[in-house]
């Protein structure tokens, strides 16, 4: 058994939890927050059979896109003002990134 770990945009969640209980996965989804953009996104947790990772991996391909989004300019805070960039720089936000992880224990009670 495997678990796949998931972090999505909160605008893919609803459509890849919808895929997901069509074909019958079962996951868990958690409100989490991205270090760098400090914005809100979601964590799936799915555990899996081994042989099911490939085709939840295609599911998570296909509902997740990657989007350009603009961060607003971060005030020096004191430091060196010479550093400082005043204007709103684009950083690229994958569809998804995911970790998949070997199962050592599943128990439901
Ligand atoms: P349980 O199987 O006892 O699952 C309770 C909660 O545990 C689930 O909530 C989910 O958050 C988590 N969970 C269970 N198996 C998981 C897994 N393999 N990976 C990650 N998280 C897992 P819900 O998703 O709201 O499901 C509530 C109950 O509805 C489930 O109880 C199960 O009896 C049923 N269920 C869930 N998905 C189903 C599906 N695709 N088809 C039919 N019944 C489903
Ligand atoms: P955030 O940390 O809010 O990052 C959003 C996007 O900002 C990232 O997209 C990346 O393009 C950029 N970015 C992140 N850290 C950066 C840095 N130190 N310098 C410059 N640009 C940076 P993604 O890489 O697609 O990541 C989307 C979200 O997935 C992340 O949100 C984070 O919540 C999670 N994530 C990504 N890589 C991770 C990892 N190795 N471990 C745990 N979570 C990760």
């Amino acid at each position: 058994m495997k678990l796949i770990i998931a972090v999505v945009q909160d605008k893919d969640s609803n459509r890849l939890s919808e895929a997901l209980v069509k074909t019958e996965y079962r996951a868990t989804k958690l409100a989490s927050t991205g270090g760098f953009l400090k914005a809100g996104n979601t964590t799936f947790l799915i555990g899996t059979e081994d042989e099911n990772v490939d085709d939840v991996l295609q599911i998570i391909k296909d509902n997740c896109k990657s989007r350009e989004q603009l961060v607003a300019p971060i005030s020096p805070m004191g430091g060196n003002a010479d550093s400082y960039v005043p204007y709103p720089v684009e950083v690229q936000i994958g569809g998804a990134t995911v970790f998949v992880l070997p199962v050592e224990q599943f128990e439901q009670f």
